[in-house]
């Protein structure tokens, strides 16, 4: 059912527009080729594909098409950007953290030119993109810049005629496969830490969204970044992204997305080198909301954690436990919530909520919000689409959903709330770890100590209490169960980084 009218509910909290960020007027795109070797080149194949403003439908640029050829030659130059004696091999550890801050500098500088590019290409309001995407991936450009020259090993103590060392180094060639619903953040929460521990990367963005990461690459010529030490191929999954999986070169894979490609991706890295494997993959995180909470804070974190980012994040807040005295409650101030969201122009101030990525998942979504009206959930709010020929979906909410349906246990990766009523803290535990998923929880509630036992309880990578999208680059953040394998951000995530190697020295003499 297309929905007309108010694409405008509420106008949101005035500010000054001559205050806020402005997006950049784009009239061509720079950087649309294949980056290697600090150069730009084009596709052996001769091939290029359109990247869409989903948006509008309109062509943004054509961009090199990257393949299995190219990805050859993407490891070969970071094979020679790592051999023993190059420039980056011979760097000193605190340099590789200058030239990670001097990027960061960069990003900076460009910040509202990268933050445009990124909402036109992914549909993310502009100021999220400004204000969430690009703080985060500056931030994690920095933390990352402070470890290059912190990351030691340990003198270890066995018998006396022994001298053991472990010095922590660099894996290798790592490749990084990108989503399309964070393409910045995530690029970053990869190559920060694959370069602070001296490792060359070949990245492969979304198909979706390739121009931001394409911008990096003229920023990692700019700050000096030896040749071949990132390198950048724009290009689809199954011939692309495949050839990192396969490639007996890459090291290292790490890949955010679907768990079905992550599977995909295990199993060929298991079939041609046992190269190492970080996945993030999905969820269909659990959020608890006991009758005790402060119910206004639970429904707004929750309402952002479910629709933010159009409901395209992998933390999405998909099954929201409402305990059954506060369920009424909890549900009519949601509506009200969700009324607030201002749907429209990315590239307006004033927009909270903008399209879905592209037409195939906009048909996915819908075809959930169908089957949650026909297996007899009851739809509160939305449910619909705006105009003909749009992605934009409207914030959905959903409550009376039983576990069993398919918008309980599918991961929806759309602005879908579903709302479940229980009794007990026990049946809400055994309900809310029932999934094949552990990314992420949220536990609402003003008991200390009911918070400690139920995030003790909680089968995930993380958990929230009275908060919700609260990520940080000082903490690890990844999956349990089938989210994922491994750990990033943080200091853990340099252990994905590294490679121990135990030096053990014999003595002739002893006192
Ligand atoms: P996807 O897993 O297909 O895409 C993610 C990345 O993997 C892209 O760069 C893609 O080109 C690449 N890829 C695809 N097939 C590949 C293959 N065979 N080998 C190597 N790389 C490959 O995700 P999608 O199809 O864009 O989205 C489908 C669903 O995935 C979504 O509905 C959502 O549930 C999930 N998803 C999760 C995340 C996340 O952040 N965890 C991000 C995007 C999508
Ligand atoms: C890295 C990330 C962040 C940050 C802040 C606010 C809202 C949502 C997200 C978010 C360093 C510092 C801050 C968010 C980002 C990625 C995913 C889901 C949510 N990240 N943020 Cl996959």
């Amino acid at each position: 059912m297309a929905q007309s009218g108010t694409t405008r509910n509420r106008v949101a909290e005035k500010t000054p527009a001559s205050d806020l960020p402005q997006p950049v007027k784009v009239q061509q795109v720079r950087n649309t080729k294949i980056f290697i070797n600090n150069e730009w080149h084009t596709s052996i194949s001769g091939r290029t594909f359109p990247t869409l403003n989903p948006a509008t439908g309109d062509t943004i640029c054509e961009v090199q098409e990257a393949d299995k050829e190219d990805v050859d030659k993407a490891v070969a130059a970071a094979k020679v950007a790592m051999q023993l004696g190059s420039a980056w091999r011979k760097m000193e550890p605190s340099r590789r953290g200058r030239l990670l801050h001097r990027l960061a500098d960069l990003v900076e500088r460009d910040r509202l030119l990268i933050a445009t590019l990124e909402s036109l290409d992914t549909g993310k309001p502009f100021l999220q993109a400004f204000f969430v995407d690009l703080e985060g991936s500056i931030r994690t450009l920095r933390y990352y810049a402070g470890w290059a020259d912190k990351i030691h090993g340990k003198s270890v103590p066995v018998d006396e005629t022994f001298m053991c060392i472990t010095k922590h180094e660099p894996i290798g060639i790592c490749g990084a496969i990108i989503p399309w619903n964070f393409p910045l953040l995530m690029l970053m929460w990869k190559i920060a830490p694959a370069l602070c521990c001296g490792n060359t990367v070949v990245i492969k963005p979304a198909e979706q969204t390739p121009l931001t990461a394409l911008h990096i690459g003229s920023l990692i010529k700019e700050a000096e970044f030896p040749p071949g030490v990132v390198n950048i191929l724009p290009g689809f999954g199954p011939t692309a992204g495949a050839a990192f999986a396969s490639h007996c070169g890459i090291d290292k894979v790490a890949f955010t997305g679907s768990t079905e490609v992550g599977q995909l991706i295990k199993e060929s890295a298991a079939k041609s080198n046992l190269k190492r494997v970080t996945l993030e993959l999905g969820g269909k995180n659990p959020c608890i909301v006991f009758a005790d909470c402060d119910l206004q804070l639970a429904v707004e974190e929750i309402q952002k954690g479910a629709f933010y980012n159009q409901g395209q994040c992998c933390t999405a807040a998909s099954r929201v436990f409402v305990q059954e005295k506060i369920y009424e409650e909890f549900v009519r101030r949601s509506i009200e919530s969700a009324k607030k969201i201002v749907i429209g122009d990315p590239l307006d101030p004033q927009t909270t909520h903008g399209p879905q990525i592209d037409q195939q998942h906009f048909d996915k979504i819908m075809d959930l919000i169908e089957s949650g009206k026909k297996e007899g959930a009851k739809l509160e709010y939305g449910g619909g689409y705006l105009g003909e020929k749009s992605l934009f979906i409207q914030p959905t909410i959903f409550s009376e959903v039983k576990d069993s349906m398919r918008i309980a246990v599918e991961e929806i990766f759309g602005p879908v709330l579903c709302i479940f009523r229980f009794k007990s803290q026990q049946e809400v535990i055994e309900r809310a770890n029932n999934s094949r998923y552990g990314l992420v929880s949220a536990v609402f509630t003003t008991s200390m100590d009911r918070a400690l036992s139920v995030s003790g309880a909680m089968e995930t990578g993380t958990v929230w209490i009275n908060c919700y999208n609260a990520l940080h680059v000082q903490t690890p953040f990844g999956g349990y169960k089938m989210s994922g394998n491994g750990r990033e951000l943080g200091e853990y995530a340099l252990a994905e980084y590294s490679e121990v190697k135990t030096v053990t020295f014999k003595m002739s003499e002893t006192m």
